[in-house]
């Protein structure tokens, strides 16, 4: 009682004293569970936030005056000098035999917009298999130890709400054929939801409206979780962060790491030129004080997205498909740095579930509240010499965010089936396709047979004698 008692004390005397305004009519279980949530919260930073961003759009971003365009290293295939790349991959590769790389996802979000019942990670995402995109990227990794002689270790966020069910699938899945104690999870940090009064709100009598940080509370997690400790006693000083939607994501490109080392970068991304002016990527920019910033596609304007080049291209074309490198002791240093000189917060305006004052449920139908989140692409500006390089969309982008139309299941399924078709076509296995490179049948390519066109033409090449490449068929 007297922890309540200091603990309530807090929070009136941060105006908050509503978070226990059902306090009395609680059970003991239930007083519990609210003076854990309450203990965990940063009243100071909530307050602050609430005061910066309730009075402003909340945006955050970077300023847009004098913006540039940001700078990258061009594919080969786009004009990129083929002997820079070999030899930024040999020097990755060097650095993944050494034992320097770690595998990161997050995987912390909702996944409202898939409307699937499960951890995002567990679901179904290849045209044959039906595997999950955790068994896609497990057999990416897998397919890399192999390559390098190392077991990468991979670090995986979850939310409070999907750790448990995240872990279940491994272990019922046997880690896909990984080393158990590479596989790491650890939570991401929550931040309670306010409403537009920046009054923290309740879920129910007796729970807290926390929702996760936003991929950018990778970064404090990784440190308060003790990844960054475990990472530095094992010599790894890379991190390949990649989201859990992409199921065409090179989990470890050692191109991309060359590049990210030959730089001494702190913080790298790959880019892919946006299909149109306003499609759903952060731009890459550098800000009038020469900082690489991402602005994100929400807070572009129009003008600026759609304006072209002499040539005709968009002038910000360089859109952010969250594929990251990070380096251990950036990520010490911003994710150890207390609130103000960490990442900034954004403000999201969200319907979210609470109660009235009878403790009775209300389902908002309109945005009634304030999500917090922060976003790991805001670490850009503070990381030192950070390198953008370009990536093929074709061999690496495809997320699976909605439940139908542009970036669904089926739209991704098929970028998978077009980039095998187009492996094996560049080996001259003749499969009837459509004018976009569809084949007419469903087969598959596990990445332990081959992830890249180059891998795949030396693995068929030595096959003796060849399957026939026809529907149903999977190459492992
Ligand atoms: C993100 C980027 C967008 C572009 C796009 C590429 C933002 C705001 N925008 O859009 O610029 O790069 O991805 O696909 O990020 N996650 C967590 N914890 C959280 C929230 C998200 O781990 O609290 C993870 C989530 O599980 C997923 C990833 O972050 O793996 C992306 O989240 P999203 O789907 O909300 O991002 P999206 O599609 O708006």
């Amino acid at each position: 009682m007297n922890d309540y008692g200091s603990l309530k004390q807090r929070f009136e005397a941060a105006g908050q004293e509503q978070v226990f305004a059902f306090w009395e009519s609680l059970k003991a279980g239930e007083r519990r569970r609210l003076a854990d949530e309450a203990a965990s919260i940063d009243l100071e930073e909530v307050n602050r936030l609430s005061k910066r961003l309730l009075h402003n759009s909340g945006s955050n971003a970077p300023g847009l005056d004098g913006l540039e365009p940001a700078p990258h290293v061009p594919h080969p295939a786009h004009g990129g000098d083929a002997a820079v790349w070999k030899e930024a991959h040999a020097r990755g590769a060097k650095a993944l035999r050494d034992g320097r790389v770690a595998a990161f996802t997050v995987a912390g979000g909702q996944g409202t917009r898939l409307g699937y019942d499960a951890p995002k990670g567990t679901f179904p995402a290849t045209p044959v298999r039906r595997i999950s995109l955790y068994q896609v990227f497990a057999e990416k990794i897998l397919a890399a130890n192999r390559k390098y002689g190392v077991h990468i270790p991979w670090y995986i966020m979850t939310s409070h709400q999907n750790h448990e069910a995240t872990q279940a699938f491994f272990d019922d899945n046997r880690f896909f054929g990984l080393a158990p104690a590479t596989v790491s999870f650890f939570r991401q940090g929550r931040m309670p939801a306010v409403d537009f009064q920046g009054k923290i709100m309740l879920e129910s009598k007796c729970t807290i409206a926390l929702n996760p940080d936003g991929h950018g509370g990778a970064l404090r997690a990784l440190v308060r979780s003790g990844s960054v400790d475990a990472m530095e006693e094992a010599g790894i000083d890379i991190m390949s962060y990649f989201q859990v939607d992409n199921p065409l994501v090179h989990c470890i490109d050692p191109a991309f790491i060359g590049f990210h080392i030959e730089s001494s970068a702190e913080f790298s991304s790959k880019m892919v030129p946006k299909a149109y002016p306003g499609e759903k990527l952060g731009h890459f920019c550098r800000d009038k004080e020469g900082r690489l910033v991402v602005i994100e596609y929400s807070d572009m304007p129009e003008e600026l997205a759609e304006a072209t080049d002499a040539d005709g291209q968009l002038r910000f074309r360089a859109g952010n498909i969250a594929i990251h490198t990070l380096g251990r002791d950036f990520v010490r240093r911003v994710g150890s740095g207390r609130s103000q000189s960490g990442l900034p917060f954004h403000r999201a305006d969200k319907k979210i579930a609470t109660v009235d004052s009878r403790g009775e449920p209300i389902r908002p139908e309109s945005p009634n509240g304030i999500k917090f989140e922060m976003f790991v692409f805001d670490a850009l500006p503070l990381a030192r010499d950070p390198v953008i390089v370009e990536t093929l969309r074709p061999e690496e982008f495809s997320p699976i965010k909605n439940a139908e139309g542009v970036d669904s299941p089926e739209t991704s399924r098929n970028d998978q089936l077009r980039q095998w078709t187009r492996w094996a076509r560049a080996a001259r296995v003749d499969i009837p396709c459509d004018d976009s490179g569809l084949p007419e049948f469903a087969w598959e390519v596990s990445p332990l047979f081959a992830d890249t066109e180059g891998e795949f033409l030396n693995k068929w090449h030595g096959l003796n004698p060849k399957p026939a490449i026809e529907s149903g068929v999977v190459l492992r």
